[in-house]
């Protein structure tokens, strides 16, 4: 699991370079969105059953197929699996904030995810719509704060999305 510095050193520690200029602006952006960055983890974690109860919520208004008894979400152990793995991705995600790195996700979250969820019939695009309500909803609880929405609130959400559906956000 790495974060922005480990990256960045691991990068110039392969080819045995000392930290330029280039390097030494990374991290300073990266130091300095770091009250930005727990801010944004500490509004998650205040709000996290919320997000994922409104979030599925909209989802299943958007896409009502879903908790129609021919739809994936269907039958309570579904539908609580569905929640769950809602749940999973805004965690990892405030990780990820944290880390300044979505390495996390890669390693913890996506590793044959695609695949599981083609083997169970999960569909994607709506787990991928379920990933981008919950971003809309943090970026606006961001605003309605004051906390900066700076890209980096998108980040995690986008890197799943991107990944999960191996389309361009
Ligand atoms: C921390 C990393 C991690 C992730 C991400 C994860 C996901 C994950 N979701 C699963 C199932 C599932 N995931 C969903 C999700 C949905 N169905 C829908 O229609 C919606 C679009 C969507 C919710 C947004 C459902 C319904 C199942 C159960 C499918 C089944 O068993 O038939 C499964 C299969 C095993 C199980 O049921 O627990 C995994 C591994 N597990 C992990 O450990």
């Amino acid at each position: 699991m790495r974060d922005a510095v480990t990256t960045l050193i691991k990068s110039y520690d392969l080819t045995g370079r000392y930290l330029d200029r280039n390097a030494m602006d990374e991290l300073k952006a990266y130091f300095e969105s770091g009250a930005a960055r727990i801010a944004a983890a500490a509004m998650i974690n205040a709000n996290s059953a919320t997000i994922v109860k409104r979030a599925a919520a909209q989802l299943f208004e958007e896409i009502p197929e879903l908790i129609r008894p021919s739809g994936n979400a269907y039958t309570t152990r579904r539908f609580s699996a569905c929640l769950r793995d809602m749940d999973y991705y805004l965690r990892y995600a405030s990780y990820a904030l944290i880390a300044g790195d979505n390495n996390v996700l890669d390693e913890r979250v996506l590793q044959g995810l695609r695949e599981t969820y083609n083997s169970l019939g999960v569909p994607i695009g709506p787990t991928v719509r379920g990933i981008q309500i919950m971003k809309e909803m943090i970026e606006a609880m961001a605003e309605e704060t004051n906390l900066s929405t700076a890209d980096f609130i998108a980040s995690p959400f986008d890197h799943m999305t991107r990944e999960l559906s191996e389309v361009s956000v």
